[in-house]
């Protein structure tokens, strides 16, 4: 059931259903949230449907009115809060494939930025195509990425920074590869709302991504490479 008991959530079709979940994520009602995930899985939708169009699609509309200073950071929290309940539900199924590994991705976000349901969600898309994911969690040190990406032998290293004054960490992090010699060992990712393709170039990252799903198909891709040139040498 919905804040308003009028509102009986199984009974609503479905369009209706995300728009009212819409509304629940903005409110922060993680238990709605939850019902409204499980029955849009229960009417057949897909996973990935559910993630992207009930709940990314509810926090753009939080993150619009978070801008225009409609919402604050404490409702943001709860919206926030509400949405990892539905990504809980969704984080086995996603990862249900069954595909072989394929690579391994040391994923965090970056010095000063503790936003981390985008990089969540970019490490659990990871895992379900069939790679291997260190989840470093958030507000990390240059030495957090190198130290567990040497120890973990990854083939990836993942950067997430929500804010324009995080996003410049990640050339801090790719320059300290360059010094220690080790920046040819590993495919640097980078990815975050305040980012675009020309940024990821300039601070030396071997690829930007929009989102999770153009990060799984960039890290394929560069994995490949990667082992087709391990091959070839
Ligand atoms: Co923050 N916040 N926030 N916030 N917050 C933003 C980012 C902001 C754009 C809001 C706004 O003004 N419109 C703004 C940044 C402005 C700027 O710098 N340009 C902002 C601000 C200002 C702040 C504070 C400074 C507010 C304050 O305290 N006054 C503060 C900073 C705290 C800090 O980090 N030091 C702050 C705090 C918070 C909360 C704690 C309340 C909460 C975070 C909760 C949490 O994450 N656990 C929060 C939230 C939720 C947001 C918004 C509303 C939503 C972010 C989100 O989760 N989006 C956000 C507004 C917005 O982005 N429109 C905002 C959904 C998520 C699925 O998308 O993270 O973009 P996203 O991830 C995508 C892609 O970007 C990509 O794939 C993901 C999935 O498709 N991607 C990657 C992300 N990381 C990747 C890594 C990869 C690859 C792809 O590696 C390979």
């Amino acid at each position: 059931m919905s804040e308003d008991d009028d509102i009986i959530l199984s009974e609503l079709d479905d369009d209706e259903l995300v728009q009212q979940m819409f509304d629940d994520l903005y409110d922060g009602l993680k238990e709605e949230i939850q019902e409204g995930v499980n029955i849009l899985l229960e009417r057949g939708w897909a996973p990935y449907d559910v993630l992207t169009k009930a709940l990314v699609g509810g926090m753009t509309i939080v993150g619009k009115d978070f801008r225009d200073r409609i919402l604050f950071v404490p409702e943001v929290l709860l919206a926030a809060n509400a949405m990892k309940g539905g990504m809980f539900i969704l984080k086995p199924l996603l990862a249900e494939t069954g595909a072989p590994t394929i690579g391994k991705m040391v994923i965090g976000t970056v010095k000063g930025d503790i936003h981390d349901i985008g990089k969540n969600l970019v490490g659990m898309m990871m895992e379900g195509a069939g790679f291997e994911v260190v989840d470093l969690g958030i507000n990390n040190p240059v030495d957090a990425y190198l130290d567990t990406a040497e120890k973990e032998g990854a083939d990836i290293v993942g950067m997430s920074a929500l804010l324009t004054t995080t996003m410049p960490y990640m050339k801090v992090v790719i320059d300290t590869m360059i010094e220690r010699g080790i920046r040819e060992n590993y495919i640097v990712l980078v990815g975050g709302a305040p980012l675009n393709e020309e940024f990821g170039k300039a601070i030396g990252a071997d690829a930007y991504c929009r989102d999770a799903a153009v990060a799984v198909e960039t890290a394929k891709e560069h994995v490949l490479r990667k082992h087709n040139r391990a091959k070839a040498g």
